[in-house]
């Protein structure tokens, strides 16, 4: 390595001096003092001093030193070390200021907000999870539940009612036995061979069995749970004892209802009606019932249809109707063939669709309540027309009446002049 120039320089000016001896100069005055002559710098004692152990004192002349210009820029370089020195420590410490951040024990708080980020997400995915499965916990007890109902609406139901049933009959029996048998009664008479008085009139069978033989408006109460009301008893044709449901004979009562007129009922009993679908579905339900159809055309010509069962809905199953074998002479017109059918049929009105029509409403078409399927053989609810009459058959109509569908000149139609619909108990005996 090469040495800088003036560092020679310096060794030079020492060495003339004798400055480089002045620590080791301990022989006495006269050898400092000789030296002193030949070299402006004096070593000597201080005055003040006594014994062996006064010390030296070195005098030296002013001194000036010619340095190269590279010297000043070394006390920079040294500054900008420095400055440089000082700017490393500081990033060193931001450093493991950082790695202590990074190990999470410089800040508590920020890793900590983080984790309890994270568990209140998995407690709410807990919640969530939970909710759901009791969720479909109580959906299953709805569908049970459901289950359950529909079971007890549909079968216990029908127990429960006939077993009110029963009880009310058992009892209005034993009242009827015990009318007149009082014994803390004096005024009334004990009159065993009394007939039997029906406190309930069921239907016109049970006012037949009591002597009633003329045709006319009764009261009936076909389910102590309801209301009573008026019916038609026809006592006249084939034995009496019918309760009369519907009757058509001169067009003064407009058929074409809605829903709610035909479950009510409407028009005259004495002159043309349809008793309602509430009250037939009550009179059907109390007994087993027959129906009757009694049909007259415009040419005198009489005939009718017999079925040995007929029995109606309730509304909850829209008067859904059900009839027995057919005997008679008008022919089987309810149940006509395999694709016109109204067993099993539910009641249409214009205003609810019911029927088997899928790209209509029959009831709507043919102008009429009625039990249509797809839509019909028999309809006898529909339109009073005086005389034949063209276009869309919505008369009143039996589609196995002699001749019926036999197509006439000019494409008219045969209407009926009288219909009737009447029932009485299966097991009645004249
Ligand atoms: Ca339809």
């Amino acid at each position: 390595m090469r040495l800088p120039g003036w560092y020679w320089l310096s060794c030079a000016v020492l060495a003339v001096c004798g400055a480089g001896r002045a620590y080791n100069l301990t022989q006495g005055l006269e050898d400092a003092s000789a030296q002193a002559a030949a070299c402006p710098a004096r070593l000597e004692g201080s005055g003040k001093c006594e014994g062996s152990q006064c010390p030296f004192q070195l005098t030296l002349p002013a001194l000036t030193l010619q340095l190269p210009p590279q010297l000043g820029s070394m006390e920079e370089v040294l500054k900008e070390v420095r400055t440089l020195k000082e700017a490393v420590d500081s990033l060193k410490k931001s450093c493991q200021d950082c790695k202590l951040q990074a190990d999470g024990h410089g800040d508590p708080g920020g890793n900590a907000a983080e984790t309890a980020r994270d568990s209140r997400v998995q407690e709410l995915e807990s919640q969530v999870n939970k909710l759901s499965s009791e969720l479909k916990n109580a959906k299953d007890q709805i569908q049970g539940l459901h289950g359950r109902l529909e079971t007890l609406h549909l079968v216990n139901m029908n127990n429960i009612e006939n077993y009110v049933d029963d009880k009310v009959a058992n009892l209005t029996f034993v009242v009827n036995s015990l009318d007149g048998k009082c014994s803390k009664c004096p005024n009334q008479e004990y009159t065993q061979s009394q007939p039997v008085q029906h406190l309930i009139y069921k239907d016109c069978s049970d006012y037949y069995a009591i002597g009633k033989r003329s045709s006319g408006t009764y009261r009936v109460t076909p389910d102590p749970r309801n209301s009573s009301f008026e019916v038609y008893c026809d006592m006249e044709t084939m034995g009496g004892a019918w309760t009369v449901l519907q009757t058509r004979l001169d067009g003064s009562t407009n058929f074409t209802r809605d829903w709610k007129d035909y479950k009510a009922g409407f028009g005259n009993l004495e002159r043309e009606f349809w008793l309602g679908n509430d009250k037939i579905h009550l009179l059907s339900k109390s007994k087993e019932m027959i129906l009757r159809v009694d049909l007259e055309d415009f040419k005198g010509v009489s005939l009718y249809a017999l079925y040995d069962q007929f029995y109606v809905a309730n509304e909850f199953l829209k008067y859904r109707l059900h009839i027995g074998n057919y005997n008679g002479t008008a022919g089987d017109a309810l149940r006509f063939s395999k694709h016109y059918n109204h067993d099993l049929k539910f009641f249409t009105t214009p205003d609810r669709d019911n029927d088997r029509y899928p790209s209509g409403n029959c009831g709507l078409y043919y102008s009429s309540g009625w039990w249509f399927d797809a839509c019909l053989s028999a309809n006898l609810n529909g339109k009073y027309y005086h005389q034949k009459y063209k276009g869309i058959r919505n008369g009143i109509f039996w589609g196995t009446w002699p001749g019926i569908t036999q197509t006439q000149p000019g494409g008219y139609k045969s209407p009926f002049k009288k219909a009737k619909m009447m029932i009485r108990p299966k097991n009645f005996k004249p």
